[in-house]
């Protein structure tokens, strides 16, 4: 609960910040703004996570004073002296990588901050909420119930980041009246402009990332009437357009942004199988799919990491499954009169085709 966060920083003094491997916007900019604002507040703060933040995401203030975990001393003694462990945006042990086990087992206070399903057990506190738009919009309510008045351009633009990134700029079923005047106060406190930094997010992407786009754009398959669309990012593509791993972030949004597809997945090729990205429509849920293959996630944005003998088994397990999970209204296409043998001859040779560009 809200309150019990609020007590909780009001009587102590040391803490400790840490969230998901591979941190997001959400994700270290609720970190970041949670950390300068306790600071303000006078308290200890330890930002330590298991491994680095996306580089897109260097440019946000304070983002050099979160550490990436190697065991230092000075590491285990913020965590070992910490009255309060923080764990933001994933309720899930594994998801932060080995300073889970290392939260879990402290003798801190430990504390989840989160808006995603189910979380696990082990935490003291929970300050959850699964509608939230992001982990930040839950970061500016402990802000607003303690000392609005600490809310800086610095905070202000970590929250903006958590939220803008968290929502697809505002465009996600999460988005409500409420959250937007979050964001005006969050704007006005912190005098900030939003452009600058939707322009800093959205509007560096590398040639190399367009052209993986261009590849993964080419790949793009529908089933089941058109309501259900894929792709995929190999690693062959990936070596092939000189792109980084991360530039395929916001990828499948361009498959669900087809009309009529209710659902989207994009299958990224890993050593030993596939990382699935699941994202659906608002009134289509992807995330108990994405669970039944492992992983979790939103109702509408999901993911989960694959083992499979084969990249193309796993592709077709997860399609072959998903009428198990979505009610796909029938529909009859005009042009779709093709038999299974002429549809399968047809993707062969549109295979071929996108191959050779
Ligand atoms: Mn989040």
């Amino acid at each position: 609960m809200l309150d019990d966060v609020l007590a909780l920083i009001r009587e102590n003094d040391r803490f400790f910040i840490t969230t998901h491997l591979g941190a997001d916007g959400d994700a270290l900019g609720s970190q970041l703004a949670l950390g300068r604002f306790l600071e303000k507040m006078g308290k200890t703060v330890a930002m330590v996570n298991s491994d680095e933040h996306d580089y897109n995401l260097d440019w946000m203030p304070g983002a050099e004073q979160v550490e990436v975990y190697d065991g230092a001393l000075s590491q285990q003694e913020a965590l070992a002296e910490a009255d309060v462990a923080f764990v933001l945006d994933t309720n899930d042990e594994e998801r932060i990588g080995k300073v889970g086990s290392l939260v879990r087992d402290a003798t801190a206070t430990t504390v989840l901050i989160d808006h995603h399903l189910d979380p696990e057990r082990w935490f003291d506190v929970l300050f959850v909420r699964d509608t939230a738009a992001a982990t930040g919009e839950l970061i500016y309510e402990i802000i607003d119930g303690l000392a609005p008045e600490h809310l800086d351009g610095a905070i202000a633009t970590a929250l903006y980041t958590a939220i803008v990134t968290d929502t697809g700029s505002f465009r996600y079923s999460s988005v409500t009246p409420a959250l937007h005047r979050i964001i005006a106060d969050i704007l006005e406190r912190g005098g900030i402009e939003p452009a600058p930094i939707h322009e800093t997010i959205y509007d560096r992407k590398s040639m190399p990332g367009l052209r993986l786009l261009g590849r993964m754009l080419n790949r793009i398959r529908l089933r089941y009437d058109g309501q259900l669309g894929y792709s995929v990012v190999t690693q062959r593509m990936v070596e092939d357009t000189g792109a980084s791993w991360d530039d395929k972030q916001g990828f499948v949004n361009y498959v669900l942004s087809i009309e009529g597809v209710k659902a989207a997945l994009l299958f990224s090729e890993t050593d030993d199988g596939a990382k699935i990205s699941f994202r659906s429509e608002a009134d289509v849920r992807v995330d108990e799919w994405a669970r039944h293959f492992g992983g979790g996630g939103h109702r509408n944005a999901s993911g989960a990491y694959v083992k499979r003998p084969t990249f193309e088994k796993t592709i077709e397990d997860v399609i072959d499954a998903a009428a198990d999970y979505i009610a796909f209204e029938p529909r009859h296409a005009p042009d779709d009169d093709l038999s299974p043998e002429d549809q399968s001859y047809l993707e062969t040779l549109l295979d071929a085709a996108s191959d050779s560009n």
